[in-house]
């Protein structure tokens, strides 16, 4: 029978961080394979990885390969998520169809989150969450990021929700699920593409000790959910507001003409912002995941060494 230990498999740099208690951060695949264009994802995904290790964490970039769950990928493994077809976005719930059919999957922030806490890392950065679809009273279109996060005792560095979403609805559904979110340097919640989403948070920190210490208590008590810390990118980095706001628009329009239903829309939104914005929209994305790196690098590394 098989059991975790033939399907999920480690890197050594990965496996001797975990068992010495050094830090590591989780790094999802679904921005390399859905979220970013070629040749740019894989640029992006190695660069994410460059600045977690500089800043003294192991990047732990997790996919699913030939139905083996990565935790850590080689070169080899990272270039065959950024350009093969036949990645499929993996969810929790096709995680284990995907392994037994031994398929090529790239994790989302719900799946990437599931895995990580299974062995035994509580640190993650990636772009933007998922949450509450902008039309969700008559599709029901909410991700399974919000569950997972209910459930999922991970930090989560992000640039809040896609700026696709109806952040408004997604905040309440985080607060019903007892995700903690805290505000990095801020009370706004960020707005991904945006600063600036409109909406404030209850909890504002201001160091990387500030949110080892949050997590060291949630451990203590026992709490089981996410706790997101929401970075927003300086005003000078964000993408133009109005320029997104007529971009959005479009993407919406289009995806609701075009049918665009399931799990093709977070990817045929994103696909729709980075061509109607000529790589503007791009850029800033990259800069989104390479800064939450670093944050999250920065608490993993606080909080390896309060455990110590
Ligand atoms: N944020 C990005 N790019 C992405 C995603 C988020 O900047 O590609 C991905 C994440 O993997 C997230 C997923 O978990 O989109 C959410 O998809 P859905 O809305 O179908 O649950
Ligand atoms: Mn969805």
């Amino acid at each position: 029978m098989s059991d975790v230990t033939e399907l999920i498999r480690f890197t050594d740099d990965v496996a001797a961080a975990l068992s010495e208690g050094r830090p590591v951060v989780a790094l999802e695949s679904t921005i390399i394979s859905h979220g970013l264009p070629r040749p740019e994802n894989l640029r992006v995904a190695t660069e994410v990885e460059d600045i977690v290790r500089a800043c003294g964490a192991v990047p732990a970039t997790i996919a699913m390969l030939d139905g083996i769950v990565h935790v850590g990928l080689t070169s080899d493994l990272l270039a065959q998520v950024a350009n093969r077809d036949d990645v499929v976005k993996v969810s929790v719930r096709d995680i284990a169809t995907v392994a037994a059919r031994r398929g090529n999957g790239a994790t989302t922030v719900a799946a990437t989150s599931q895995i990580a806490s299974r062995v035994g890392i509580d640190v993650f950065a990636t772009g933007g969450l998922g949450g509450v679809h902008r039309e969700a009273r008559e599709s029901w279109d909410e991700s399974a990021d919000l569950t997972t996060m209910g459930m999922t005792p991970m930090t989560i560095v992000c640039a809040g929700v896609k700026s696709i979403l109806d952040v408004g609805a997604t905040l309440e559904r985080l607060e019903t699920l007892n995700v903690g979110v805290l505000g990095y340097g801020t009370n706004a919640f960020p707005g991904f593409y945006l600063s600036d989403s409109g909406h404030l948070v209850d909890w504002s920190v201001s160091t990387p000790q500030e949110v080892a210490a949050i997590m060291m208590a949630r451990r203590a008590f026992g709490i089981q959910s996410a706790l997101v810390v929401a970075y927003p990118l300086d005003e000078a980095e964000q993408l133009d507001p109005d320029l997104h706001d007529q971009v959005l628009r479009e993407g919406l329009r289009l995806a609701s003409a075009r049918n665009v239903i399931g799990k093709d829309v977070t990817p045929f939104l994103l696909d729709h912002f980075h061509r109607a914005t000529h790589g503007a929209s791009l850029l800033v994305n990259e800069r989104i995941i390479v800064r939450n790196a670093e944050l999250a690098a920065r608490i993993a590394v606080a909080r390896s060494a309060q455990a110590a």
